[in-house]
């Protein structure tokens, strides 16, 4: 069922081994200069641009863009018991496990009488993004506004498009989400105007204002990363992401009905998901295939999953030894990676590239995806090469403090005159010499 990718023996350089890995391509780019007009409307025209966008993608327009209070209230009353204790054991999962996240302001004594305070202040406004369609994500909410709110954000804002068969509100479990977390601004506008709005601001047709955000983070479609891509600078982002993916390291005492489930469930979001699975043991690629074919058959959005795993971003990846297997997913750098080998907690701790780790038989990445307390908003197409997950840290900004003494900068004075000059940049000396008209030394 999967393709095979057959490397026993002969695993490429690192440098090499990533163009022999299956993945998708995501041109981004492209994408881009498709959603250049609506983002320079919207910085234009604001909100009646937006709502220009909305009625043409979504088909539907919100009579306030601002979603009125009450229908959060009326959202949260109207949840599902049993989904709304869900998600309130998510909300506080993540919240004990993004609390450990915070950091301490550190001042270091460099010299006497010299300080640098590196001191953490949270982003002051952030818009987080919900998508709507295909992905209605509640947990994505709580995943988002958990940390920003951990971090100690003061002013979030929630945007999700609009939904017809919702009279023009967004998801009703978007806005419950959002009441259980007390988040109460939310704008019904989604896409790459969602982005735009965030950015620049604008204005309710009744005058409600939206007020520009510093940062957006949220999943999305391309359109929605490409204005993401687009706005970077004027905003912040988190990291850009493209489909999900799983990677499952296994030798032979894995279970291929864990395997096999694991890259189903993944698999289910996106028909570009990849769900790639590297082992050392032939007999358990040959079971993971049967199994696929006869979990595929049976599960809900088969075609979906059936097209994700045929594509060519998925596949089984064969090695000789667990230490090739590591040098695979090192190179292939997951969003998720399970690890089902023996002595799985020690072959996890050599793993150097991923965006998050799922350690022996019990830990899937659907326990992750939900209620495990860690983050789901992970670096996906290799970017766990250089970045990491949403946490406390995504939302915080270390602003070094520089104190020193008279005496501190007479000592030092003479160095920075040398590196001054050195650089050609006398006047960055002489902004210290001139403090010391008697001579420094
Ligand atoms: N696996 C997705 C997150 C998600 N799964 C949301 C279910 N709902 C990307 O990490
Ligand atoms: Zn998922």
């Amino acid at each position: 069922m999967l393709n095979r990718t057959d490397l026993r023996g002969r695993v490429p350089a690192p440098g090499q081994l990533r163009a022999v890995l299956p993945r998708a391509e995501v041109d981004v780019d492209a994408a881009v200069h498709q959603v250049r007009p609506v983002v320079e409307a919207v910085r234009d025209r604001g909100v009646e641009a937006a709502q220009e966008y909305t009625e043409r993608f979504d088909k539907v327009l919100p009579t306030s863009v601002r979603v009125p209070a009450a229908e959060l209230r009326r959202a949260l009353g109207e949840l599902d018991p049993a989904v709304r204790e869900a998600v309130e054991e998510s909300i506080a999962r993540a919240r004990v496990v993004h609390a450990d996240q915070r950091r301490e302001d550190v001042t270091t004594r460099v010299a006497e009488g010299g300080t640098v305070t590196e001191r953490w202040v949270p982003v002051g406004r952030v818009g987080l993004y919900a998508p709507g369609g295909l992905a209605v994500y509640p947990s994505s909410v709580v995943m988002n506004v958990v940390p920003a709110q951990a971090a100690g954000v003061g002013s979030l804002v929630l945007c999700s498009p609009p939904q017809a068969e919702f009279g023009g509100l967004p998801h009703p479990t978007i806005l419950a989400a959002a009441a259980l977390l007390d988040v109460d601004e939310v704008w019904a506008v989604g896409g790459a105007q969602a982005v735009a709005l965030l950015a620049y601001g604008g204005t309710d047709t009744d005058g409600t204002a939206l007020d520009p955000v510093d940062m957006v983070t949220g999943p999305g479609n391309i359109y929605l990363t490409a204005a993401k891509r687009m706005l970077r600078g004027i905003i912040g982002i988190d990291s850009e992401a493209g489909p999900t993916e799983i990677a499952i390291l296994a030798d032979e005492t894995a279970d291929p009905v864990h395997v096999a489930a694991d890259l189903i469930s993944q698999a289910e979001h996106d028909t570009l998901a990849a769900s790639v699975l590297v082992t050392t043991s032939p007999e358990l690629a040959d079971a993971v295939d049967a199994e696929l074919a006869r979990r595929v058959a049976g599960t809900k959005h088969s075609e979906r999953v059936g097209e994700a795993l045929r594509g060519k971003q998925s596949g089984t990846v064969l090695v000789s030894t667990v230490d090739d297997g590591l040098a695979v997913v090192d190179a292939y750098a997951a969003e998720h990676l399970e690890i089902q080998t023996a002595d799985a907690a020690g072959v996890a701790a050599r793993v150097r590239n991923a965006g998050a780790i799922f350690v022996g038989p019990y830990a899937p990445v659907s326990l992750g995806d939900y209620c495990a307390g860690s983050n789901h908003v992970l670096p996906t197409g290799g970017f766990a090469r250089h970045s990491s997950g949403l946490s406390v840290q995504s939302f915080l900004k270390g602003i070094h403090v520089i104190d020193y003494s008279a005496d501190a900068l007479r000592e030092v004075a003479g160095k920075v005159v040398a590196l001054a000059n050195a650089e050609d940049l006398p006047a960055h000396g002489e902004a210290v010499t001139a403090r010391f008209p008697e001579g420094a030394a």
